[in-house]
């Protein structure tokens, strides 16, 4: 894998007008679960200790929550013939076909019993349509369906969104990604995120897209 050289921000002032976005900290994203990440639970510590400065400050803290229905067409369970981790890629689904997970209203698709779910000014929940996945937590994968989080942020004047959880190179990249391109500031805290890498070479292929696309890199020291 290619290393890039990221550059960290140093002193960063938490202002009134910015959030946190903690994307998808669920337990099937975590070691053991169905789309393990590793590490995934490695983070959880520093993220509920930048969500309690957030809160300190009176700012909103966001949380993602991956939401399927059984029927997702992004599982390959829904597929004759196909696997987890088989390309497959349509308007509303792909690159590749996950396993069964967060599937509604199951222990895997629950916040990790350690994150502090406590300090959430709200929820969002993503992918619930069976035909459109969501790896972002602003649009869905049809770049049609808004989740609502840039309304909702916009109508309190939020312009800076710092960015971190699972998994960096889906829904933590898209959700950063997109956060640009709905006007916001965009940080993504490197030290607070763990990716996937599927097909390989996709983490750094991410941290590139994201330099270019003028995304700030942070990590928890970051904050002054
Ligand atoms: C995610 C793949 C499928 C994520 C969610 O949270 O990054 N990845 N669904
Ligand atoms: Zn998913």
């Amino acid at each position: 894998m290619d290393i890039i050289e990221l550059k960290i921000e140093k002193g960063i002032h938490i202002n009134q007008d910015d959030a946190l976005i903690i994307v998808d900290m669920q337990y099937d994203f975590m070691p053991g679960g169905a789309l393990p990440v590793e590490e995934g639970d490695q983070i959880i510590d520093g993220i509920n200790k930048l969500a309690l400065r957030f809160n300190a400050t009176h700012n909103k803290v966001v949380l993602t929550q991956d939401w399927h229905p059984q029927d997702h067409l992004s599982f390959a369970s829904n597929h004759p013939g196909k696997s987890p981790g088989d390309e497959y890629q349509t308007e509303a689904i792909g690159p590749v076909l996950w396993p069964d997970h967060c599937v509604i209203g199951s222990k895997g698709a629950e916040f990790h019993k350690k994150l502090d779910k406590n300090l959430a000014h709200a929820i969002i929940r993503k992918g619930y349509n069976p035909q459109i996945d969501s790896y972002s937590g602003f649009i869905e994968n049809d770049k049609k369906s808004e989740t609502g989080l840039a309304g909702y942020l916009k109508s309190l004047s939020i312009k800076r969104i710092f960015v971190c959880g699972l998994a960096l190179d889906y829904c933590c990249y898209s959700t950063a990604i997109d956060g640009v391109d709905f006007g916001f500031e965009v940080y993504f805290l490197i030290d607070l995120t763990k990716g996937i890498d599927l097909p390989p070479g996709n983490i750094s292929n991410s941290l590139e897209s994201m330099t270019n696309k003028g995304i700030k890199f942070a990590k928890i020291e970051s904050f002054s």
